[in-house]
C-alpha cells in the first residue's frame, strides 16, 4: 500500500438481502482488532464510524419494482459514494465494512471517479451480476457488480450520477462457483475474466492471481478489492448469509492477499457480508481481520 494513511467506513446495511444480522458486521470486524492490526503495522488509521442507515419502519417498501428495498439501497449508497469520494480527496485509503454485498454500488461510486481506469478484484462466490430481469431473488446485493458495470436498473447504475463505473475488461472475478443462468449469460457476452474454482484448482492460487495482476497493471490506474467473505469456504467463513460449499481456503485466500500486497496494486478495499449472528464466535470477523492483515503487508515487515 503507498498511503499510509486508512479510512474505516462502517456500512452496516442489510436491505440487499433478506437475512437479518449483517448490519452488524462492521462491529464485529471492528471488534475483532482491525484498527489495532493495522495500527502496528505503523498505519495511521482513522476509524470514521458507520454511515447512518434509515430505520425499517420509516419508509414504506416500494412496490414499483421486484427489487427488494431499493430506496433504502439507493438512498444509503448515496452517503456511501460520497464518504468514499471524500476519503481520497483528502488522500486516505478508503477500507469499507459490510453490511451486505449492496454497499459496492456506493464505494465503486465514490471510487472510480478518481481514477481514468479503474480495475476491480471481486473475490466472492457468486457473480452479483444479476439485474432485475436476470435476479432469481430481487436481492441487491446479487446485482452490484452488474450495476458498476452499467447494466441493470437505471437507478442502481446511474447511482452518484454517472455511469458505467468501470468497464468489463477491468474486472476479474474469483473464486465463482454458484452463478446463475443469466450470469454466466452475462460472463460469455462481456468476456468477464473469471477465476472459478475449477480454475483455482487446476491453476493454483499463485498463477491465478500472478495472472490477475499482470492483467491489471497493463490496463488499470487503480484497482479495488472487494472481498465478499462468503469467496472462502463456510469451514473456515460460517457467519454468512449465502455459505457455498468448496471455497477458497485460509490459506489460499491469505496467500492471495500477501501477492497483493507485494505487487502494491490495491487502492481501495471492502470486507463485506459478515453476519455475526450466523458466525461461530466470530471467526468470520477475525479471519477477515487476518486477510486484512496479510492485505497490509503483515508478513512483509
Ligand atoms: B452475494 C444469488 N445469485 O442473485 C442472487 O453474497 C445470490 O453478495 C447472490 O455474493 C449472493 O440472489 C450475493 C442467488
Ligand atoms: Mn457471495
Ligand atoms: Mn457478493
Ligand atoms: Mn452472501
Amino acid at each position: 500500500m503507498k498511503e499510509k494513511q486508512i479510512s474505516i467506513i462502517g456500512v452496516p446495511i442489510d436491505y440487499g438481502q433478506s437475512r437479518r444480522g449483517v448490519d452488524m458486521g462492521p462491529s464485529a470486524i471492528r471488534y475483532a482488532g482491525v484498527k489495532e492490526r493495522l495500527e502496528k503495522l505503523s498505519y495511521t488509521v482513522t476509524d470514521l464510524g458507520n454511515v447512518s442507515i434509515p430505520n425499517r419502519h420509516k419508509k414504506q417498501e416500494q412496490m414499483t419494482s421486484k427489487l427488494k428495498n431499493l430506496s433504502q439501497v439507493i438512498e444509503i449508497n448515496e452517503s456511501v459514494a460520497k464518504k468514499v469520494d471524500h476519503e481520497i480527496e483528502k488522500g486516505s485509503f478508503p477500507l469499507i465494512f459490510g453490511g451486505d454485498h449492496s454497499l459496492s454500488i456506493g464505494t465503486i461510486a465514490g471510487i472510480a471517479k478518481h481514477y481514468q481506469r479503474l480495475g476491480v478484484i471481486w473475490y466472492d462466490a457468486h457473480g452479483d451480476l444479476n439485474t432485475d430481469q436476470t435476479s432469481p431473488s430481487g436481492n441487491i446485493h446479487g446485482m452490484p457488480l452488474a450495476a458498476t458495470l452499467g447494466f441493470g436498473h437505471h437507478k442502481l447504475t446511474n447511482l452518484y450520477g454517472y455511469a458505467p463505473k468501470v468497464k468489463t475488461e477491468h474486472v476479474v472475478i474469483i473464486g465463482a462457483r454458484d452463478l446463475d443462468p443469466g450470469e454466466k449469460d452475462f460472463i460469455r457476452k462481456h468476456n468477464i475474466k473469471v477465476f472459478t474454482m475449477h480454475e483455482i484448482d487446476r491453476l493454483g492460487m499463485p498463477q491465478v492471481i500472478e495472472e490477475t495482476i499482470a492483467y491489471l497493471k497493463e490496463r488499470t490506474d487503480g484497482v479495488h478489492l472487494s472481498l465478499d467473505l462468503d469467496g472462502l469456504d463456510p469451514t473456515e467463513a460460517p457467519g454468512v448469509g449465502t455459505p457455498v460449499i468448496g471455497g477458497l481456503t485460509y490459506r489460499e485466500s491469505h496467500l492471495a492477499m500477501e501477492m497483493l500486497a507485494e505487487a502494491e496494486l490495491i487502492t481501495s478495499a471492502e470486507f463485506v457480508e459478515v453476519n455475526p449472528i450466523l458466525d461461530e464466535k466470530n471467526k468470520t470477523a477475525t479471519l477477515a481481520v487476518g486477510l486484512i492483515g496479510s492485505l497490509f503487508g503483515e508478513t512483509l515487515k
